[in-house]
């Protein structure tokens, strides 16, 4: 049999990780570990002209990890981590984190700018802050790791600090093209191990 990949290694010791502790202390390690001697992600890389694309690498009980790709001059709306907690490790190029809060007043306000670099790994979640995300100069590519997974996340007008909440979706699945397919068909058939079968 031919032995897993990298990326699915990475999964099984994430997936101990939070059996052993759902807080994941030893995730950073993990993940700037497999950033630092491993490619293999490169193949499952899409990159549109539309918009940054959400790529799914594997989704299970607890946690969810994704590969996203951004073009130059391509961000995320300003959003929150729906109360779980948000891994990125970047992979490819330089990410720049905004860090955003809503005052009980009303409004929204600006925090810390950050630029993370290819090997980096930074952590979020909504007690932290809310945020935005975007390449700074050129093409980029990011691992997102989502403790427990999240469907949905909230995101907010960057001049009122109005919320809505939006669905989230998926460009590929292991390096397959999926996009337009209804996300929680896809969710089912990878959680029930059928997708792709
Ligand atoms: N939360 C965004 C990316 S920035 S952490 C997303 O999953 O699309
Ligand atoms: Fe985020």
């Amino acid at each position: 049999m031919a032995s897993p990949l990298p990326i699915d290694q990475l999964c099984r010791a994430l997936e101990a990780e939070f059996d052993r502790d759902p807080r994941g202390p030893g995730v950073p390690k993990l993940l700037s570990r497999y950033q630092a001697d491993h490619e293999d992600w490169r193949s499952w890389t899409h990159f549109s002209q539309e918009r940054y694309t959400r790529n799914l690498v594997a989704r299970c009980g607890s946690y969810e990890l994704l590969l996203l790709c951004w073009e130059e001059g391509q961000e995320s709306p300003i959003h929150d981590h729906a109360d779980q907690r948000c891994w990125m490790g970047v992979l490819q190029g330089e990410l720049e984190e905004v860090h955003y809060r809503t005052p009980a007043a009303g409004g929204i306000e600006q925090g810390r700018v950050q630029p993370f670099q290819a090997g980096q790994v930074a952590f979020i979640d909504d007690g932290i802050a809310f945020h935005l995300i975007r390449p700074r100069g050129g093409r980029a590519v990011s691992l997102h790791l989502y403790s427990n997974p999240i469907d949905t996340c909230r995101i907010f007008c960057a001049d009122t600090g109005r919320a809505e909440t939006v669905a989230m979706g998926y460009h590929s699945v292991r390096g397959q093209l999926c996009a337009g397919d209804d996300p929680a068909v896809i969710r089912e058939q990878v959680l029930a191990g059928t997708w792709g079968a």
